[in-house]
């Protein structure tokens, strides 16, 4: 529409002239020999923003074949060398942070300030991590009586990515960074609604200096570009951000090629609300993080459990914060929350929505798609059903503006209700009591517990979910950066 085209910056129109984008590896566009493209949509306008080349199998082997071959020139920087190049890619990113955030917001309809946020966030992990790298001890002696013993720590190799819609921008930063500042080369498969910034990164990171082959984007479909990339025998290491069913062929994939995996899947995060709290500012906290992102995070706090006491008080707040809720297209300034990123999505989102009206939940409040006027969006009403925890939608991620509510009385209760759950990823516990906070907090069978807040990141704070949320978590602190280490011990008996 005119008034989408209106507020696009120039260099991003410059960007999206580049239509049909391709794939970026070795320093070099990376077209598909078949031709075959893949339209990549506004999410708030249904109007399509350009295409993309959809690789096959082979072109992702090929591609692997071209990241290895940098790896060796790569890992054989100094930390020094390695540091200048990566810091001097942060400062590029920190500098284009309005273009890349426009470019994010128009293909995964983020609101372009969060947008800008997932940019700064990427830039802060990447400088983050260049510095925890060159703190690691490459070569640590071992006392072993009798023995002269050390252990020496190497990159590993070319490491694999498939990466989710939601944070395109923000989680390739989570992802690489750690694997860079350890020297080790990359190939990111984005998803194939997102793919535009993970090009603009490649593109830029060359313009920059990053040698050739070290960061590398392929683009393409799940279930061939993605499934050739998590099966591909020459990656040293993969990790995947997306849905438990694909984690489980990315996993088995990995396991038949002995490629160790990380996986982070989805969740279905409780917040504990006790009857001390401010009501009506935890209403507003908890209502801000269902519809950050139009729910489409997956430590959010989809499972509202409120004391018995507070509970209409609780309830009254938030029918009327959900239907304040300003729903635009992203790049309206005056948005608060945008659509879901695809009509598939938003299928699934009211589909969960009548599946547990059908086993017996009520909704309080929204439901149903919603309409901007101007735009034939991906747009849902923020909602809130309530009803048992046995419903279907309290059980499974809908990954919606979607809040499910019930009350419990007591702190045993409470714990039990949050953790009866297959995922376990993060969880908030609200009350002015520290010590029963403290206490609820770690009885959380979960990844990462709040208090008074939800959705909390910093570097150094080790994320990452457990059961059906994850293996191998420790994303953004130096669990993962030692993940992208191998290790070799060295032993010499003396005399
Ligand atoms: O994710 P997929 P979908 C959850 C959320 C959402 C649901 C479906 O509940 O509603 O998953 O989303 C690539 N081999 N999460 O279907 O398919 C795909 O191309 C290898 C939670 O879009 O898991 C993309 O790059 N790769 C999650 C990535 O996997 C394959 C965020 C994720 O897509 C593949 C996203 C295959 N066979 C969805 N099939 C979170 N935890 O944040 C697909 N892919």
């Amino acid at each position: 529409s005119t008034a989408l085209q209106l507020t696009l910056l120039p260099e991003v129109e410059t960007f999206l002239s580049q239509s049909p984008l391709q794939g970026f590896v070795g320093g070099k566009n990376f077209p598909n020999a078949d031709g075959n493209l893949i339209a990549t949509i506004d999410p708030g306008s249904g109007e399509k923003i350009a295409d993309i080349h959809d690789l096959n199998a082979s072109e992702i082997d090929r591609a692997v074949g071209i990241a290895d071959a940098a790896f060796p020139a790569w890992a054989a920087l100094s930390q020094q060398e390695r540091r200048g190049i990566l810091l001097k890619l942060a400062d590029a990113v920190e500098s284009r942070k309005s273009i890349i955030a426009q470019i994010e917001a128009l293909d995964a309809g983020k609101i372009q300030g969060q947008a800008a946020g997932d940019v700064q966030n990427f830039v802060d992990t990447l400088r983050y991590f260049v510095g925890l790298a060159d703190n690691v001890e490459k070569r640590t002696e071992l006392d072993v009586e009798g023995h002269e013993a050390w252990t020496v720590k190497q990159p590993w190799g070319t490491c694999a990515f498939i990466f989710p819609w939601n944070f395109p921008f923000l989680l390739i930063g989570w992802g690489i960074s750690p694997a860079l500042a350890a020297g080790n080369t990359v190939v990111i498969k984005p998803a194939e609604d997102t793919s535009l910034s993970a090009i603009y990164l490649a593109q830029l990171a060359k313009e920059v200096g990053v040698p050739d082959g070290v960061i590398n984007v392929v683009t393409g479909r799940g279930a061939t570009a993605g499934a050739a990339l998590s099966q591909n025998r020459q990656i040293k290491r993969m990790s995947f951000t997306g849905s438990p069913e694909v984690g489980q062929l990315v996993g088995e994939a990995c396991g038949r090629n002995l490629v160790p995996v990380k996986l982070e899947l989805g969740g279905k995060g409780a917040a504990v609300v006790f009857n001390d709290v401010d009501v009506e500012a935890t209403a507003r906290a908890l209502v801000g993080a269902i519809t950050f992102h139009t729910g489409q995070v997956c430590c959010d706090a989809t499972r509202w459990l409120i004391q018995k006491d507070i509970y209409d008080e609780f309830v009254g707040h938030c029918k009327t914060m959900m239907q304040n809720v300003k729903i635009g297209h992203p790049l309206d300034p005056s948005s608060q929350m945008g659509p879901v990123v695809n009509p598939k999505q938003r299928q699934r989102v009211l589909g969960y929505q009548d599946k547990g009206k059908n086993e017996g939940a009520e909704c309080l409040c929204g439901g149903g798609p919603a309409q901007v006027e101007g735009y034939e969006g991906n747009y849902v009403k923020p909602t809130l059903l309530a009803g048992s925890l046995d419903n279907v939608a309290a059980r499974e991620e809908i990954f919606g503006p979607v809040a499910y509510i019930a009350t419990f009385e007591t702190e045993e209760q409470a714990i039990a209700m949050a953790n009866d759950t297959d995922y376990g990823l993060a969880n908030s516990v609200w009350t002015k009591d520290k010590e029963r906070a403290n206490r609820v907090a770690e009885s959380m069978v979960a990844g990462n517990s709040w208090i008074n807040a939800h959705n909390v990141f910093a570097h150094g704070v080790p994320y990452g979910g457990v059961n059906k949320s994850g293996i191998g978590g420790g994303v953004l602190s130096v669990e993962t950066l030692m993940d992208y280490y191998r290790s070799t011990s060295v032993v010499r008996p003396l005399g």
